[in-house]
């Protein structure tokens, strides 16, 4: 029986462009410099088997009905929960850039039911913690414009961004609101600050799953 500390498992969600990727990074490396265990994951993690099929959709070579998207999600998170789970308990901290909220958002957004999207990811691992980067879309249009995957478009990303609000509301104990227009060295800090915080405290904690 492993007897040492498990790791925290911290996520970062939100719309595209909103930064997540960049944050999640930093965080990694920040936590790495203080000796802290860290394992950088993200999803749709598209090396597997279903995350070619996911890529293929993204990058609009294949169709897909809604609901086999969904679940093609899903599924790709299934496929990882037992390495998370042993990384976590072996001590290690997982850092993951997008997760079960995103693949809520974004069906839910199409105008799939939301209760039949939070379904499938029943029983995966509830994070310690999710970095949510709200995102002013009119804000984040001017970074650039948006590429050239499925989902990228102003007008749908303001329904995930409803959509990510409304997960919100109902998660608040644990999820961490950060506005994305903020400069990277402000998001950085006030990341960092509450980082703290969460690894002590999942330490303590045993790990749960999302009901
Ligand atoms: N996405 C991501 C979903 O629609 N459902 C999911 O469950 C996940 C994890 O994939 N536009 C969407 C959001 C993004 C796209 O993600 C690719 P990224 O982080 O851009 O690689």
């Amino acid at each position: 029986m492993h007897v040492g500390k498990r790791g925290a498992f911290i996520v970062f969600e939100g719309c595209d462009r909103s930064g997540k990727t960049t944050q999640s990074r930093h965080l990694s490396s920040v936590l790495t410099s203080k000796g802290v265990d860290i394992k950088q994951i993200n999803f749709p993690d598209r090396t597997t088997t279903i995350g070619g099929m996911i890529n293929a959709y993204l990058t609009n070579t294949q169709d897909l009905k809604d609901e086999v998207i969904h679940l093609l999600f899903s599924a790709n998170r299934w496929e990882c929960v037992d390495s998370i789970k042993k990384d976590l308990l072996a001590g290690t901290t997982v850092i993951c850039d997008r997760y079960s909220y995103s693949g809520a958002a974004y069906s839910a957004a199409k105008g799939v039911d939301f209760d039949w999207c939070c379904a499938p990811d029943r029983g995966l691992l509830e994070p310690d913690a999710v970095f949510y980067l709200k995102a002013n879309l009119d804000e984040l249009t001017s970074r650039g414009s948006y590429g050239e995957e499925r989902y990228e478009k102003l007008d749908f990303q303001r329904k995930v961004g409803e959509q990510f609000d409304r997960l919100y509301a109902q998660r608040s104990s644990y999820w961490h609101l950060l506005d994305a227009s903020k400069s990277l060295q402000e998001l950085q800090d006030q990341i960092a600050a509450v980082a703290d915080g969460v690894l002590q405290q999942a330490a303590e904690q045993p790990l749960s799953t999302i009901k």
